[in-house]
């Protein structure tokens, strides 16, 4: 029989936050209904009434209780990051980092400190689509034994406002317009834009929501960063100013434009899917913990102001040193009372983490704070048991809605002589928060700092470091977003604006949006580049990734059967793809699964396609447009895309045809050209196998850049 949950003791004894979260979590099956007060209900399904047909009476409780239930089941979304996906895990520092910070999480490499991380997209709605264009939040929360650690982090490591008394401004301006809530989840319109032209420091930050950043191939798959400056504080006080990073091990990679717009309506929980499956099947996602320091002394080092968060500290000039390792081990078991109900905040900080007086952040410091109260009823947020810090809570805050700790004793104020004044202040020795004491003096002043007002540099620096194909996404971008804007002056003016960037990338854009060209080709001069924000140069690596299998019946059974071990040996997932559910049999009578049809799938929730021969099955295939079409768009968004034996007909009769493949000039050995790997007249696949699966690492190939652009997908 279940109790119900149990409150939870506040002690340290557990080290998993997760298992603590057990004590709260229910299971329903084999129970009797109840109402809320634990009283049996007989029937649910039809509510009281005077007689069969009559009205329903006022005294029927379980109607009542349980309509009012649902009448309040809804809580506000967040204002921006409202739509989101939280999951388990934790982390482990590689070795003790007292030199840098006194924070207990950061120094011993044995001790595992439980995380909940939360990814979200920033404009959409909670309903929203996953593949929007849009920055991706970043959200990690560190149950530490000091207390709770939030690093709320972006995938973006710039901001499109110095100030955070501008906040409202720019997410007014990008959200839905407000007399028709149109579009949704998108910058793609009148306000955001006209925001932007009059706003030069959202420059540098435009360029990395314009780039391939913006539409991540996975959450499993994009950095974070900390975007403000902190500081770390070591035992000794001595203070530095820090940068935080977290690099997935599995590289950075990213959708392309129509693929995103096509996942969007195709399987719109595309991201938080990919993220379910990965720790269902026990492929944890990794990423280490990155700080990069700026001696205080150094301050004024560097031709961009630290504190400004529209900079970025390039990592060729400040290294990033790579200090842990995160791994996400375990889904919610209830999005609402996890997910949805976590609360961040940056100043939810430890001893040896401290804040710098970057403008930006020291509004975060308020807003975060401000927002759960709205958004969670109330100030005993911290209750909700995901809140719940490991450390113990003891101080003399009472009362308030939905308080669940019951305090013992009568006193609840400071000094007290009754309780022998406690709970009593921590000695900084006995991990009491100190403030770094920072000197500070000044005017009052509602200024920016002139050490502020360089916009454009970085943005040319960003831009400089993209590789051809990432270049020309940025300008495809442009011609979406911008093309997208109805007033003309506000396109002019991007055009205008962005010749501060590069002179060729204005008039790429302006070619695009139906703007005149700048009359004089601008910049500023910056030829140096930043190879590190270039997702050209990131880790590649084929496992998790997935491969759709075309197949009809009459496959060659060995054939597709060793390639899939082959697969399944390195890591990369297999899926059969055909035209309808059910077994498929092969020439000598073998039977494989249907994983998918074309009805349920597309090749836009693949990484790959590999088509095997088996004369049969082919046949099928080149009569189907779903196959053909299947092929075409992975080859227009660049994917790796394979083929054995007669396998090799079908992309001969696809819109790839140009390509350089096995049988296709009475070759028969393998050939690789632009990702499309081909072999004819072979039984052992081996080769190819491992061929193809380099190729899949490549995660795009954009050598196809001109000729993909002539498929008809
Ligand atoms: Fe946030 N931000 N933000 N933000 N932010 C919120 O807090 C805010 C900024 C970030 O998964 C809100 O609980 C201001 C930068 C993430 O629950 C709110 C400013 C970065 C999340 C808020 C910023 C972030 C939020 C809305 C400019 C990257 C989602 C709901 C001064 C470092 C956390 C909430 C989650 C959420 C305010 C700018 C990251 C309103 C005022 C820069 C990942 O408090």
């Amino acid at each position: 029989m279940n109790t119900g949950p149990q409150q939870p003791q506040n002690t340290m004894e557990q080290n998993s936050k997760n298992e603590k979260l057990d004590l709260h979590r229910v299971d329903h099956n084999n129970e009797l209904l109840t109402t809320n007060q634990g009283g049996r209900v007989s029937n649910t399904d039809d509510s009281l009434k005077a007689g069969a047909r009559g009205p329903t009476l006022m005294e029927d409780f379980h109607f009542r209780e349980k309509m009012t239930h649902f009448d309040h089941e809804r809580i506000p979304e967040r204002v921006v990051h409202a739509r989101g996906f939280g999951v388990h895990g934790y982390f482990q520092v590689y070795e003790p980092m007292a030199e840098l910070t006194k924070a207990k999480f950061l120094q011993d490499p044995t001790k595992k400190t439980p995380v909940f991380v939360r990814f979200s997209t920033v404009v959409g709605s909670k309903g929203s689509a996953d593949t929007v264009r849009d920055v991706r939040g970043f959200a990690t929360k560190f149950y530490t034994e000091d207390g709770n650690y939030d690093l709320v982090s972006n995938n973006i490591p710039v901001f499109f406002i110095q100030d955070a008394i501008k906040f409202p401004d720019v997410v007014h301006a990008i959200k839905p317009e407000p007399h028709n809530e149109i579009p949704q989840a998108s910058a793609a319109h009148d306000t955001f834009w006209d925001f932007v032209v009059n706003t030069p420091e959202t420059a540098h930050m435009i360029m990395w929501l314009l780039s391939d950043r913006a539409i991540p191939r996975s959450f499993r798959m994009m950095e974070g960063f900390g975007v403000n400056t902190f500081r770390f504080v070591n035992e000794q006080g001595k203070a530095r100013f820090v940068k935080f990073h977290w690099k997935p091990l599995l590289g950075v990679h990213s959708l392309v434009w129509d693929e995103a717009q096509k996942l969007a309506g195709k399987d719109p929980d595309y991201h938080r899917r990919d993220l379910w499956d990965a720790i269902d099947m026990g492929e944890y996602p990794e990423y280490e913990l990155g700080v990069q320091i700026v001696e205080e002394e150094e301050e004024f080092n560097f031709d961009f102001d630290i504190l400004d968060a529209t900079k970025i500290w390039p990592e060729e000039m400040i290294p990033v040193k790579r200090i842990g390792k995160m791994t996400l081990d375990n889904n919610v078991a209830n999005f609402f009372a996890e997910t949805e109900q976590v609360a961040f905040h940056p100043g939810h900080v430890v001893p040896g983490i401290d804040f710098s007086n970057d403008p930006l952040l020291q509004g975060r410091l308020f807003s975060y704070l401000d927002t759960q109260l709205i958004r969670l009823g109330g100030p005993n947020f911290h209750e909700i048991p995901i809140n719940r810090p490991m450390a113990p809570i003891h101080n003399n805050q009472r009362d308030g809605y939905h308080r669940m700790t019951i305090d013992r004793g009568r006193v609840s104020y400071s000094p007290n002589s009754l309780q022998n004044d406690a709970p009593h202040p921590a000695p900084e020795a006995d991990h009491g928060y100190v403030h770094h004491a920072e000197k500070v003096e000044g005017q009052k002043v509602r200024e920016r700092s002139e050490s502020f007002r360089d916009h454009y540099r970085q943005a040319t620096l960003f831009w400089n470091s993209m590789s051809s194909a990432e270049k020309q996404h940025i300008i495809e971008a442009f011609h979406f977003e911008v093309g997208s804007v109805m007033d003309k002056q506000i396109k002019q003016r991007v055009v205008n604006m962005f010749n501060n960037v590069d002179g060729q990338l204005a008039t790429q854009i302006a070619v695009g949006v139906g703007a005149d060209s700048p009359a004089a080709l601008g910049g500023n001069g910056v030829t140096a580049t930043s190879p590190a924000v270039s997702q050209e140069n990131t880790v590649k690596d084929a496992r998790t990734r997935k491969v759709a299998i075309l197949l009809e019946n009459g496959f060659n059974y060995p054939e597709v059967t060793q390639v899939m071990s082959a697969f399944n040996g390195a890591g990369v997932h297999t899926e059969i793809v055909s035209k309808n559910l059910g077994m498929l049999t092969s020439v000598d009578g073998q039977q494989l699964e249907v994983g998918k049809n074309y009805a349920t799938t597309a090749s836009i929730k693949y990484d790959a396609v590999y088509v095997p021969g088996g004369p049969q099955s082919i046949n099928s295939l080149m009569m189907q447009g779903d196959a053909l079409h299947f092929v075409n768009e992975a080859f227009k968004h660049a994917k790796a895309i394979g083929a054995t034996n007669e396998g090799v007909d079908l992309l001969m009769a696809s819109a790839i045809q140009g390509v350089n493949m096995a049988g296709g000039n009475t070759q028969d050995q393998l050939i690789t050209e632009m990702g499309v790997v081909t072999v004819r007249n072979v039984t052992d696949t081996n080769q190819f196998s491992q061929e193809f699966t380099n190729a899949i690492a490549q995660h795009r190939h954009w050598s196809r850049q001109n000729k993909k652009q002539m498929i008809p997908a």
